[in-house]
């Protein structure tokens, strides 16, 4: 039973064609049997912080399809369905719409020759920020500002990633703590592509030291913070703002360069 305004995380269960996930690099082998436990403690920890789970079946025809991130994107009350750079991934987008749809009455799609993946794509509150990567084009990207101007938010800025980094938000994450503190975490690997840019014009920032991979990349919840086991430096930095720091290993999903954030579609219940 689902709830007004409940905070929503919608997830995919791997399949065992996880093993055959893309990755940039070999990083080992994904073992299937674990990446499902820890998504199971991933499921879990969201749950403990207050997120009601909508828990998708398995997609063995789409080994990355576990990563729910990158098929929609949300903004206020519309649902954008993007669209995925890979050939191996092309569909996953029509599937999550079909859950999501539910939810909202407003619908729009990145259109050909667009191509936007939901990991290059930070909504803050008043504007956005957007990776042009492998999997985002400009064209995918303008159409999504020119969707994002008409919500009113005020402005988008595009930052070009360099070819090591699959999505934006592997190294960036945004959060609203509470009605009157926001916080960006940013990774210093990511931080100096910003120069020009005041990335405080509407929140406090945060930098996370760039040997953490995906320390920027966590999911938070009032005063609790989850974070990538093992991102010592980053675990400090938060802790010594106060916040409660609770640690979960994906080390199955992070060798198909997946983080945090990527295996959630995070939304509140609007519906009664
Ligand atoms: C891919 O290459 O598409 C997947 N193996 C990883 C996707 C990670 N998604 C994300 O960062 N939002």
């Amino acid at each position: 039973m689902l709830f007004k305004n409940e905070q929503l995380a919608v997830v995919r269960k791997p399949g065992m064609s996880i093993q055959n996930g893309l990755r940039l690099k070999d990083l080992g082998e994904v073992d299937p049997k674990k990446a499902k436990i820890q998504h199971l403690n991933y499921c879990q920890a969201l749950e403990n912080m207050g997120f009601k789970l909508i828990i998708l079946p398995p997609l063995e025809k789409y080994p990355d399809s576990v990563f729910v991130e990158d098929s929609a994107i949300i903004a206020k009350e519309t649902l954008i369905t993007t669209r995925l750079r890979k050939e191996e991934r092309r569909g996953e987008e029509k599937l999550l719409e079909k859950e999501l749809v539910k939810f909202y009455s407003d619908v729009r799609k990145i259109k050909t020759p667009g191509y936007i993946e939901g990991g290059d794509v930070l909504i803050l509150d008043k504007g956005s920020y957007i990776g042009i990567s492998r999997r985002t084009n400009l064209e995918g990207a303008s159409q999504l500002s020119k969707i994002l101007y008409k919500l009113g938010f005020k402005y988008t800025t595009f930052i070009e990633l360099p070819s090591d980094m699959l999505h934006l938000k592997g190294a960036m994450s945004y959060h609203r703590i509470s009605p009157n503190e926001n916080l960006l975490i940013i990774s210093e690997e990511l931080y100096y592509r910003f120069k020009n840019v005041n990335l405080e014009r509407e929140s406090k920032v945060l930098v996370t030291p760039a040997e953490e991979r995906f320390g920027a990349n966590c999911i938070n919840s009032g005063k609790d913070f989850l974070i990538h086991s093992g991102r010592k430096k980053t675990k400090a930095l938060l802790r010594k703002k106060g916040f409660n720091v609770v640690e979960i290993d994906i080390s199955e999903f992070e060798k198909i360069d997946g983080a945090m954030t990527c295996l959630s579609k995070f939304f509140n219940n609007k519906l009664s």
